[in-house]
This record gives structure tokens, C-alpha cells and sequence, in this order.
């Protein structure tokens, strides 16, 4: 049985359209056809790999609330620790010897997806009169999504968790746009139109089920400056999406695209235009992606070997694999995104 849970939809919004309880959004697009139409763009089989190493950028002064991953030992037996840890004490010579570890691994630190549960926003769903917290297809704040305020235990994303990301089987066709080519490494904030002459001048569509990416050089600046990241010089340069256009995020809505990902910080230019009146998102994008239309996002990724082949070769559509964790609960998820041309 499905529970509707909303009396307003936000305007622009697809909330229902894959039924009342969806927690995938357009990840429900990834259809047997477009896999197979994704798996005919392997040509070569040559594989790119569009993660960073995943304790870049380094430190901490991006986002203060988000660090650097630290791996961690447990010992074995309560003795010795289980890292190169003698499996037998009796032999000196052909016993196994081991090792294992845990991370505390922040999720959304570098190369990463965000979840549908990443952002929502202040809205009056139940038609109280009153705005509450409500996130993709109407799920609740304190209810579906509970945080260390909300309740003394049983926190996390009940609801839009990463792990219902992970078993839509992340898997379809790339379509890579090189902003880098057009805007070099200048701060650019790309709208409706530059989006499209970009497109047009690689003579490459964008059409349902494809997951578009966007390479802007700010994943080599971030390989550049090696764990130290200046602030200024990132929020300072390369190109990103205007979230303020509104023709732009039509686009995205009427393309049925499944997902945008980028090798900058936020996918939208961060942070963003001023906007109107004294009330709206500080993430126009994020609010239109995650909230509104079910479109995930992903951040951080690396595109620069896969932008520089399919330049060399004329070729802009790869088959892409980009799984998120099955961590039931989570919000975002690291990712390993796999091209292949
Ligand atoms: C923020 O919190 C700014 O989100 P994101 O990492 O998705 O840009």
C-alpha cells in the first residue's frame, strides 16, 4: 500500500511520478533498453577511472564539517593488532599473516554522490498553513529523516538512504561536456545557453536515462595543489552550473537526464547569484535536483583523462558504472565511478 504524504507539491516539482513511496527519483529511467543502449557506446574498452584518491582535496578548509578520512586498527584477541598479525604463534616459517582495518570516513569529503536525502527544504506539504521540513516526493524531517536533535537514537535517513540509490543498479550512458575547453580555468557561471552552444558545438545530445558530465579542470586544480587546497583560488576559478536560471533547471526537468556529476565542489556555482525577495535556497540547483525533481548529483569526480580521449577521438558518450555504497542510512556515498569508451 502507498501513503501519499503531501497536499502541495512544490512548484516544478515530479513528486509522484514513480509513485507515492519512491525514494529513487530518476534513477527509475535506467531502463533494460538504456543499458543496452549505454553498453553500445563500448567500442574500445578502454576503462577510465573518475574518482579522485579519496583523501584529496586534504584538510579541512573547504568545509570545516567535512575531514579527511582516518584509517583505524582493531586489535585481534585483545593483544596484538590485527596488521600483519600472525594468524599462528606456533610456526615461524609458511604461517598466514594479516591485516584489516576501518575508516572513519567522512561521505560527501571528496569524490561522491549526493543523496535525494542531501538537501530538501522548508515547505508547507500537509496544507497546514505552515512550512515543515520535507525533502524528495514529500518524506519528512524528524520523521523519515532523523538527526541527533530530532531523537536520543535511531538516526539517519530511514527514508531516501543511499542504499536505494545502490539497488537501482547505477549503470547507463555518460555524456561528457568539456567546459574546460570553452572557459579554460576562469570562474564561469554556465546557464541555459552556454550549456546548449556547448553542447551544439560538440554535436552531442543529451537525452532520458543519461547522465551528464561536466568536466571544468577544478579536479586537476584540486590534484595540483596536493592535500592543501587554497579556498580562494577554488571558489575563484573554473566553470560550474548557474542554479539561478531557471531555463536551465526546465532543461534538466523536460531532458528526463538521471543525474548531472561534475569534478567541481558543488555541480552549481558555489555560492551562487544573489537571488530576489528575501526568502529562497542557497543551493538553486541542489533544491531543483534533489528536492524537486529526484535528479542526484555528484560531486568531486575526475574527469581528465576520460575529457582528454573522448577529445582525441571525437567522441563524447561512454558507458558509465558508478554505484553508490549499499549503506543503508546514508545520505552520501563515496563513489568509484568506472567510464568505459
Ligand atoms: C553542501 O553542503 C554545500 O553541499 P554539496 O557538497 O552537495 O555541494
Amino acid at each position: 500500500m502507498t501513503t501519499k504524504r503531501w497536499v502541495n507539491k512544490p512548484e516544478g516539482s515530479n513528486w509522484g511520478r514513480f509513485g507515492d513511496d519512491d525514494q529513487r527519483g530518476k534513477m527509475n529511467l535506467l531502463t533494460p533498453e538504456r543499458r543496452v543502449a549505454a553498453a553500445r557506446e563500448v567500442k574500445e574498452g578502454i576503462a577510465f577511472t573518475l574518482s579522485l584518491p579519496l583523501d584529496y582535496p586534504g584538510g579541512n578548509s573547504i568545509f570545516a564539517h567535512r575531514k579527511a578520512p582516518v584509517l583505524q586498527y582493531e586489535k585481534r584477541g585483545g593483544a596484538a593488532y590485527n596488521f600483519n598479525f600472525k594468524l599462528s604463534h606456533i610456526c615461524a616459517e609458511y604461517c598466514d599473516i594479516v591485516c584489516d582495518d576501518a575508516v572513519l570516513l567522512y561521505l560527501q569529503y571528496s569524490t561522491q554522490w549526493d543523496g535525494l536525502s542531501h538537501v530538501g527544504q522548508m515547505f508547507d506539504a500537509d496544507g497546514d498553513g505552515v512550512p515543515e521540513k520535507v525533502y524528495y516526493n514529500g518524506w519528512r524531517g524528524g520523521v523519515d529523516l532523523v538527526g541527533p536533535e530530532d531523537a536520543k537514537e535511531g538516526f539517519g535517513a530511514h527514508k531516501l538512504g543511499v542504499e536505494n540509490f545502490a539497488t537501482a543498479g547505477v549503470q547507463g550512458r555518460g555524456v561528457l561536456v568539456d567546459l574546460h575547453r570553452i572557459y579554460g580555468r576562469k570562474k564561469a557561471f554556465v546557464g541555459y545557453d552556454d550549456l546548449m552552444r556547448a553542447l551544439d558545438a560538440q554535436k552531442v545530445g543529451v537525452e532520458a536515462g543519461d547522465f551528464l558530465c561536466l568536466y571544468t579542470g577544478y579536479g586537476d586544480l584540486i590534484m595540483e595543489m596536493n592535500k592543501q587546497p587554497d579556498v580562494n583560488v577554488l571558489h575563484s576559478s573554473c566553470a560550474a552550473l548557474d542554479g539561478r536560471d531557471a531555463r536551465l533547471l526546465q532543461w534538466i526537468s523536460d531532458t528526463d537526464l538521471v543525474a548531472i556529476c561534475s569534478d567541481s565542489l558543488a555541480v552549481e556555482v558555489f555560492p551562487p547569484r544573489p537571488a530576489e525577495g528575501d526568502s529562497f535556497p542557497m543551493l538553486p540547483l541542489h533544491n531543483h535536483c534533489l528536492f524537486k525533481q529526484g535528479v542526484h548529483l555528484g560531486e568531486l569526480w575526475y574527469f581528465t583523462e576520460l575529457a582528454q580521449w573522448l577529445g582525441a577521438h571525437g567522441r563524447w558518450r561512454f558507458q558509465l558504472t558508478a554505484p553508490p555504497l549499499r549503506l543503508p542510512g546514508a545520505v552520501g556515498s563515496p563513489a568509484t565511478p568506472v567510464a568505459v569508451v
